[in-house]
């Protein structure tokens, strides 16, 4: 295989959960832009359709899926669907996240287990119903879980969040020590601070802002943009022999005291 045709994903169908703004659009864009049919999934049918006619005016093409990815019977009515109207998905990035930044004192259970459902439990939901169907059909698939800095690294006020990323680069782990014999490829992608709506609470705190600057080599935050090119290396054949890793996006923080 040349190299151009190792990223190319045409005839590829990619289901991005989380997709209808922030990193989840970055990277569904960026594999449409790559070849790539792409899913586009959020709870907001509404919020959805908006973001696919923008996509689709760009010339890339979309399906939408509404549906909770933290809930597993929609989880497995969303891929019946899929089955009965045979699309089959080829990669998978496990992206829907929220975050809730609050002292593990006052947080409740409920609070803990939610952050924990959207991020992990979702992951390995839907990556389970995924894999089955990229087992059956014999030609293997890629898994793609979205990270943080905080699956190594831990911040005060945001520790169900910090918990589940942690555990998706373990997850992501799993997936391989299971799925790598049926060629399927499980890796992570690990974000720095990104300039996303989940962070503007952050990025419009002058402190906060400055200290992400000094503590960034690139002295910058990230955008969605800076995450396209490594989901478009995971998805594609370039990483056929890569299972298990977390590939850190974060300008260099992790790298540095
Ligand atoms: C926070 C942020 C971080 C970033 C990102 C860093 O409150 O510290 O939300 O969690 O979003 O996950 O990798």
């Amino acid at each position: 295989m040349t190299a151009p045709t190792l990223f190319d994903l045409s005839g590829k169908t990619a289901l991005v959960t989380g997709s209808s703004g922030g990193l989840g659009l970055a990277m569904a864009r960026g594999l449409a832009e790559a070849g790539a049919r792409v899913v586009l999934n959020g709870r907001d049918g509404t919020k959805l359709a908006t973001t696919a006619k923008a996509f689709e005016a760009e010339g890339c093409r979309a399906l939408t899926r509404a549906f909770d990815v933290a809930d597993d019977a929609a989880v497995r009515c969303a891929f019946e669907r899929f089955d009965a109207e045979g699309v089959a998905i080829d990669i998978l990035v496990n992206n829907a996240g929220v975050q809730l930044r609050k002292p593990m004192l006052d947080l409740t259970t409920d609070e803990w287990r939610g952050v924990l459902d959207v991020h992990l439990t979702a992951a390995f939901q839907v990556g389970r119903e995924a894999a089955r169907r990229m087992i059956a059909r014999g030609r293997g698939g890629k898994i793609i879980n979205i990270g943080s800095l905080m699956s190594e690294v831990a911040r005060a006020t945001i520790a169900p969040y910090a918990a589940a990323k942690g555990g998706m680069k373990m997850l992501t782990r799993s997936m391989s020590a299971e799925w790598a014999q049926h060629n399927i490829q499980a890796n992570a992608i690990g974000p720095g601070y990104i300039a996303t709506e989940m962070n503007r609470a952050l990025l419009e705190d002058p402190k906060f802002d400055a200290w992400v600057k000094g503590r960034t080599p690139s002295g910058r935050w990230g955008r969605p943009e800076d995450l396209v090119g490594v989901t478009i290396f995971l998805a594609s054949a370039a990483s056929d022999y890569i299972n298990g890793q977390i590939v850190y996006v974060d300008g260099g923080m992790l790298a540095v005291l």
